[in-house]
């Protein structure tokens, strides 16, 4: 999740990526308009992204649906999460999901968030893919999991995005506090560093008196002292 540009929100970018057919456009349709894909004309009305207040933050969501046209890093290179969606009745669409597996983690993108989702789970009698071997894959790569329908499940698809982006403010609010306190110990070891200056640098230490007098003898040994009162802190150990 990243800031968005001249404004004081949160983005978030969820790629969906997945076979043809599968319902990609569809879960974006329910998700942006609520509808499902039939009832909804692109003609008419063009829903990319939604704003959600998720815990107290606006977050803008925006949603790039792909029709597998272009090459994989293209799509991951500004995405946040990947939604990678296949059919319970497809069992090449499932075999996809695990070729999608082995790209990310080939191209060292295994960090990218990614919910692993069976769609048209109403359509039973056709399944082919199970849910166990669904949940296995997703459990094995540390991905989310979840079986839905595009047709039927008319809030599912919202919670799970709602879902998805509240644990992705945590994380960032998370990060942001870590760095926080990584630039606080940064800057207390480079002060530090002065107050523990050696002898002779030419920094002054930050710790040495501003004015100086006579009767108050400086501190820093780096100081040089009056010869009358350095004998006479040999024979007062008070001084
Ligand atoms: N029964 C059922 N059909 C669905 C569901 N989701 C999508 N479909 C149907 O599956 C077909 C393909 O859906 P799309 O959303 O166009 O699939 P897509 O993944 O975007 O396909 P491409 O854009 O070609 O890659 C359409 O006929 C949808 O109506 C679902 O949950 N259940
Ligand atoms: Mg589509």
């Amino acid at each position: 999740m990243r800031s968005e540009k001249g404004s004081s929100g949160l983005k978030l970018r969820i790629v969906l990526l997945g076979e043809k057919g599968v319902g990609k456009s569809a879960i974006a349709v329910r998700f942006l308009c609520g509808r499902y894909l039939h009832e909804y004309d692109p003609n008419l009305e063009c829903c990319y992204d939604k704003h959600e207040i998720i815990d107290g933050k606006t977050v803008k969501i925006e949603i790039f649906d792909t029709a597998g046209q272009d090459v994989l890093d293209n799509y991951l290179k500004n995405a946040d999460a990947v939604l990678y969606v296949y059919s319970i009745t497809s069992e090449k669409s499932f075999a996809a999901a695990k070729s999608f597996r082995e790209e990310l983690l080939l191209g060292d993108k295994s960090h990218i968030p990614v919910i692993l989702l069976g769609n048209k789970r109403e359509l039973e009698q056709g399944r082919q893919v199970s849910y166990k071997d669904g949940f296995t894959l997703a459990r094995e790569t540390n991905w989310k999991f979840y079986e839905m329908s595009a047709a039927v499940d008319t809030h599912r698809i919202n919670d799970m995005v709602l879902n998805l982006a509240s644990e992705l403010l945590a994380e960032t609010k998370k990060s942001n506090r870590q760095r926080r306190t990584w630039k606080i110990k940064r800057a207390m070891s480079i002060l530090n560093v002065h107050i523990h200056q050696p002898k002779h640098s030419s920094f002054p230490s930050v710790l040495m008196p501003l004015t100086e007098n006579k009767t108050d003898p400086p501190r820093s040994p780096a100081l040089p002292q009056h010869p009358r009162l350095a004998n006479r802190r040999q024979t007062c150990p008070a001084l």
